[in-house]
């Protein structure tokens, strides 16, 4: 774009008289959604070396982490008679029972080690009310807390995000549709996404939601 600058890795371009910043998130990009994890996302692994790609054109990177106590109520476990797949009501919500995983502290809940920690700014942790899931990064699933992280952006005058990581179907998509939801400019990198796909499609449905919504869908972001 010809009124856009970059200076130092921080893309800035003007609006109304203020600069509005770009930001990376990366979502969930943990040992427990990878092949071999608690809750493995197929292919999982392939959205780091995209994340690491990314990190030095961002003047500002966020990532979150699902960060579960361990009698989260996500947790078939902490359901007796339930089993992973079971979809029970939490606080109002639909909520899909998964085996445990991203418990707080543990080496699942942990980024992936190849994953390039040093350029991340901020950490956003989230589902860490047992009583309530939150895919995503801005808001749990019944959209009663915050977690902080809209204000931290806005704080920073950020108006582009660039999202990308695990999984597509769930967590992506949920913080991708607030994003919108909150005016932030959206775009999705899909090639740095990946989905559980539970049922086949889900991950397809869950880009075609995201662009009915208003985000913009990458393949890359070179030109
Ligand atoms: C996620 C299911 C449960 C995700 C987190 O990161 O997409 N999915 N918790
Ligand atoms: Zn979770």
């Amino acid at each position: 774009m010809a009124d856009e600058k970059h200076v130092r890795g921080m893309n800035v371009s003007p609006k109304e008289g203020r600069l509005i910043v770009d930001a990376l998130i990366l979502v969930d990009i943990q040992n427990d959604f990878m092949p071999g994890g608690a809750l493995p996302v197929p292919d999982g692994d392939a959205v780091v070396a995209a994340a690491n790609a990314l990190i030095p054109g961002f003047g500002l990177v966020v990532a979150t982490q699902d960060w579960h106590p361990s009698d989260h109520g996500s947790f078939a476990v902490n359901h007796e008679g339930y089993e992973v797949g079971d979809v029970i009501d939490l606080v109002g919500e639909q909520q899909i029972l998964w085996p445990a995983h991203c418990v707080q502290g543990t080496p699942g809940a942990s980024f992936h080690s190849a994953l390039d920690v040093a350029g991340i700014d901020h950490v956003t942790r989230k589902g860490t009310d047992p009583g309530v899931d939150s895919y995503s990064a801005f808001f749990d699933n019944a959209h009663r807390r915050s977690t902080g992280l809209e204000d931290f952006l806005r704080a920073r005058d950020v108006g582009r995000v660039v999202i990308c990581g695990l999984a597509t179907d769930y967590c992506v998509k949920f913080t991708a549709l607030d994003a919108v939801d909150l005016g932030l400019d959206v775009t999705v990198l899909v090639s740095g996404c990946r989905a559980v796909n539970i049922a086949p499609g889900d991950g397809d449905r869950a880009l075609d939601e995201m662009r009915d919504a208003g985000c913009r869908l990458v393949r890359t972001l070179l030109t």
